[in-house]
């Protein structure tokens, strides 16, 4: 099947919220050879942004919402150990504490982040989505971290990320962690006005600039 087809069935399945038919097609593109990065760029990733649009426009409501959520997850669930797998390196870059901020269940891109720092060559930790916000810190804490990524989607969870630093800094512990703020409402200028080290509109760049702190 020629590339271009694939990728537009992609994006459909996951706006009508075919589960089976993305997890068919995931299968498929990896059978004829097709990058992972690719399909979840060019398919899967325009499929979940048309269902955004669809429920902004009011055309789609949350059943809807949550169907094209269910397909995507199940066909990064085929895409993201592979990617984890992808190990560059054999000694760590470092390690990464993630996770989507509390209040906030989105979590799709996050662990696309994820995977791409594991295959990456950084340790990566984990904490879901929905994280208290001191978790983040004491987990930097107890796993001796070098960095932490926050995801936030809602611009009313946002202020999580702004009040881990804060935490950091009540603690005398700000300098010790590089901090990378993420999520489709971050801007460069809200990871300024926090004091973050850094932002990335997509998870290649997230590891670019993750790699550019450390090495
Ligand atoms: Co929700 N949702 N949702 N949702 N949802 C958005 C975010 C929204 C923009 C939709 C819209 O109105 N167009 C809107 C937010 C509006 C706002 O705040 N301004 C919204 C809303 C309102 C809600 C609810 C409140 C709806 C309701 O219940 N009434 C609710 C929130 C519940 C909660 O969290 N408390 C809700 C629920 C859900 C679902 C559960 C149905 C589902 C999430 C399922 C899941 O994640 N397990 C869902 C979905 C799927 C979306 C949209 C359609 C897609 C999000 C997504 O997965 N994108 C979204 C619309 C949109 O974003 N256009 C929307 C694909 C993903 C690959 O992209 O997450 O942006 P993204 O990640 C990218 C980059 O941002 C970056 O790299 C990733 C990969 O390239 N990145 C980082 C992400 N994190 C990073 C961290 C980094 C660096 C880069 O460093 C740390």
């Amino acid at each position: 099947m020629n590339r271009e087809v694939l990728f537009s069935q992609m994006k459909n399945a996951i706006i009508v919220g075919d589960k089976e038919k993305a997890l068919e097609l995931a299968e498929l593109s990896l059978k004829i050879g097709i990058d992972p990065s690719e399909s979840i760029d060019d398919g899967y990733v325009p499929g979940i942004q048309e269902v955004g649009n669809l429920w902004e426009k009011g055309e789609y409501f949350l059943p809807e919402l949550i169907l094209g959520a269910e397909a995507m997850k199940a066909a990064l669930d085929i895409f993201n150990p592979i990617l984890s797998k992808r190990k560059e390196k054999i000694h760590s870059l470092g390690k990464v504490i993630i996770g989507t901020v509390e209040g906030d269940i989105h979590d799709i891109g996050k662990t696309l982040v994820a995977s791409m720092f594991t295959a990456n060559g950084f340790d990566v930790i984990d904490l879901g989505a929905d994280v208290k916000l001191n978790l983040f810190v004491e987990k930097a804490e107890e796993e001796k971290a070098d960095m932490i990524c926050m995801s936030a989607l809602l611009t009313t969870t946002m202020i999580g990320q702004r009040k881990v630093i804060e935490i950091l800094k009540q603690k005398g512990l700000r300098e010790k962690y590089k901090v990378m703020v993420g999520g489709a409402p971050v801007t460069k200028e809200w990871a300024l006005s926090i004091g973050a080290d850094g932002t990335a509109d997509n998870a290649a760049l997230a590891v670019k600039i993750a790699k550019s702190f450390f090495e």
